[in-house]
Parts: C-alpha cells; structure tokens; sequence
C-alpha cells in the first residue's frame, strides 16, 4: 500500500494543472475495481503509474483491492492488462487481475447526483427533504443559518478560522437546559472534498439532536450533557472546487512553493507524528501531501486551536473526523500499525458497538479497529493528534458508505439511508461513553 500510494502523484498532477477555468469532464471515463492476486499486485501497481490512473480508495496492500478512474483514452490499453468481470474472455494476459466495473461513465454518475456549479436560489428548508439531494456550498450555510434560527435560544454559527482562499470553517455549536459549557462533542467532515456524503451525515446529526431535543428522551439527556460543535465543511475551497471545477478533487487549495502542484492533504497536515515516514507524501503532486511543515494549513490550524480551547477548557469529550468510503470505524493511532492507543480496548469495544448498532438499521456492515490496522498508515492525521495532543476523552473516524459499488459518487436515494443508520451508531456512542 505504501509504495502505490506515489502513484496518486501522477492523478493529482492531472487534476492541479487543469486549472479552474474549465470544468473538468468525466463523460465516458469509467472507474473499475481491481483485484490483484499477490502475485498481481506488482503488475497493478504498473498499470497504475503506467498509464497514471487516478486511484480512489487504495487498499492494494491489505486486501488486494484498489479503485480506479480510467479516461476515454486510456481504456484500450486497460483493458488489454486485466479480465472485466462481466467478460466471458478470460485469454487476456492477466488473467488473475480483475476489473469490476463500479462506474460504467462517471460523467453520467455525476449528472445523477446533480450540478451544482451554481447556487440552487431555492431556500433550504429544515426538514426531511433537505437529506434526498446533495446541494451546493452556500446552501449549505443557508441550511446551518435556518437551524440556529428556528432554535435561536440554544445554537449559534461558529468558526473555527479560514480556508486559504479565506472562507470562514463554518459550524454549528448547540446545547442545552442548562446553557453552554457543557463537555465538548466536536463532528467535522467534507476533509476531503469528494467526500460529499460526509457533509449530509454530519447535517443530519445537528438536524436531529436539534429537532428531537425535548420530543426523545435520550437526546435530549445527549443535548443536556454536551456542548455539540459540528462542522459539515472543513475544507470549503476543496468542496466549492468539486461543484465548480473537479468534481474528484481532495485536497485544500493552498499553494506548494515552486511545483505546479496544488492543495495540501488536511488529513496528513495535523502536527504531532507528522513526519513519521510512510504515512503521508513529501511530494506536492500526491494525492496525500503533508505540506511543507507541520500544521501549515489554516484549516487545520483553526481545527486545532478550537479542539485544544475546548480540551482545557469545558473539556473534550468526543471527537469524530468523518470522510468516505470503506464502510470503516477506527480509532488510534493512524501513524503506527504497532504503538497502541491507551483505552484501545474499550475503543475497540464502543466501536463493535457502533458498528452492530449500525448494523441492525438495514444490514449495512462495517469493520473496526486502529486506523493503520484497519485501513493503512496515516501520518499527520486528525484522530492522532486530538487523541493525544488535545487530550480528547474518545478520539474516532469513520468511513461512510458504500465499499465501492459507487464510491465517492454515492447516488443521492442513499443520503437518507445513510443518515439513519449512522444516526443509530452515533446515538448508540453517546450513550455509551463515560
Ligand atoms: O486517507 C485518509 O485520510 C482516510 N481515508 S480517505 O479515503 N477518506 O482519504 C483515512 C484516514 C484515517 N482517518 C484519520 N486519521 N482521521
Ligand atoms: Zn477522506
């Protein structure tokens, strides 16, 4: 896994140097799951960097399996390399790599879940129906806006700083009977940008420990107990760039001295085990650069100094960084597949927790355990450093639907669904941490 990650150096130059002027399309590229055999995965790698795909979720090195985005152009010499699952042709010349086709024109996919290159003009409403469809950014502070206003009395808008292009780290801060100053819980996603079922999910939760408050029992003993400080987009430049420019984006947007490559991986940036080699990309063109030094991006040091206040002040009781997909639930510590976490075993345990209560919804299965077990090295990740360094009481991440029939491009019939079931693993947590 370590060694194929440099390959997304090649994808993320694609995507840097096609500027902003023209939105990039993705009409007729398809995006294939391959499965290697070990013997296969030498020659996956070199289809990779070969033909430099971009690759999504890339799991080469513990399950055999990577996913991969492959242009128009590109698809002929594709194809003659590895079997597609539905063809009856298995004579091509590597037969024990095969490719399961997840999207057939991704362009196509993209339509479905909606264009979103301009403001919808339509206010967004609190209720139900905002979670059938994606929308775009300012939408999004509408939606934050229209909830602190329907509950003036125990909500605010908060920031946590800017982006580099200088938006405002928007969120939402509530609480409850007895007013602010309870233990923090702080939920952030939209990192990575493409992961745009993150953001629905964490609107959902401020939606529904809002709307229920003083109707369920349980949440409202959960809005009572904590101070909630949920923030759907912590990389609102990535994510206005995927609804105007990219749609496949990840990183932030910030600028790498001399290279033509652009944006800084938020979820490699955090500084504690920043330089722990393996974990992360010391080159600006990959998919998961660190930066320059340690904590250079404004989001992650807006993140930080919120979560660091919080700890030594009301205290920090929960922290969840949110991205997709892999159906995932991990905890400590990312940089190490060795070190472990203090309270491992009863993250372990509140995570089987999470999981099965996940589970019980629709059938949706998910694994758990440490991030560099369960998924692979992160350096400079976010749940290391609050575990650590803010002194979080329980420090988790999640990787949200699906397992890669559609990826990050998940249609918008499963935003609710997913909402639901992560809902139940949520409240399942909150009940449960001491
Ligand atoms: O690579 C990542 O940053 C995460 N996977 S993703 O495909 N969404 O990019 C996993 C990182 C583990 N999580 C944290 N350290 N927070
Ligand atoms: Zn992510």
């Amino acid at each position: 896994m370590r060694a194929v990650r440099t390959s997304l150096a090649l994808a993320a130059s694609l995507g840097a140097t096609l500027g902003a002027a023209a939105a990039t399309s993705y009409s007729g590229y398809k995006v294939f799951r391959l499965s290697a055999s070990t013997a296969g995965s030498a020659e996956v790698e070199d289809i990779i960097s070969s033909l430099g795909l971009a690759t999504w979720e890339n799991s080469l090195g513990r399950t055999g399996v990577v996913d991969v985005v492959v242009a128009p152009h590109q698809l002929s010499a594709f194809e003659s390399r590895v079997t597609v699952a539905e063809s009856s042709d298995i004579t091509t010349r590597a037969p024990e790599i095969i490719a399961e086709v997840m999207h057939e024109d991704l362009g196509a996919s993209i339509d479905v879940e909606g264009n979103f290159a301009e403001v919808e003009g339509k206010k967004p409403t609190v209720d139900d129906t905002w979670f059938d469809s994606y929308h775009a950014y300012d939408d999004h502070l509408a939606f934050l806006d229209d909830l602190v206003s329907t509950y003036d009395n125990m909500s605010e808008i908060v920031t946590s700083g800017e982006s580099i292009e200088g938006r405002n780290i928007t969120g939402i801060h509530f609480w409850g009977a007895e007013g602010p100053g309870k233990p923090a819980v702080v939920f952030h996603s939209t990192v990575h940008a493409r992961e745009w079922i993150t953001t629905m999910v964490n609107e959902y939760m401020a939606y529904t420990l809002l709307t229920e408050y003083g109707s369920d029992a349980d949440i409202t003993g959960f809005v009572d107990a904590y101070d909630f400080y949920i923030f759907p987009v912590v990389n609102p430049d990535g994510f206005v760039y995927t609804q105007t420019s990219d749609r496949m984006w990840r990183k932030n947007r910030q600028e790498a001295s001399n290279n033509r490559c652009l944006g800084r991986d938020i979820n490699r940036n955090w500084p504690y085990v920043w330089d722990v080699p393996g974990g992360s990309s010391t080159d600006p063109c990959s998919e998961t650069y660190r930066g320059e030094e340690e904590g250079d991006t404004p989001e992650v040091q807006g993140l930080f100094g919120l979560l660091d206040d919080l700890a030594s002040t009301d205290g920090l009781k929960l922290y969840m960084d949110w991205h997709s997909y892999s159906q995932l639930f991990m905890y400590p510590y990312g940089y190490s597949c060795d070190a472990e976490f203090p309270n491992s075993s009863e993250m372990g345990t509140l995570s089987r927790g999470f999981t099965q209560s996940l589970e019980a919804v629709y059938g949706t299965q998910y694994e758990y355990g440490p991030i560099c077990n369960t998924i692979y090295q992160v350096s400079g990740g976010s749940v290391d450093y609050v575990g650590d360094v803010s002194g979080a009481d329980y420090s988790f991440t999640a990787e949200l639907r699906d397992t890669g029939r559609y990826g990050f491009v998940l249609p918008p019939d499963q935003i609710m669904p997913t909402c639901v079931e992560t809902w139940a693993g949520i409240n399942y947590l909150l009940q449960n941490i001491k």
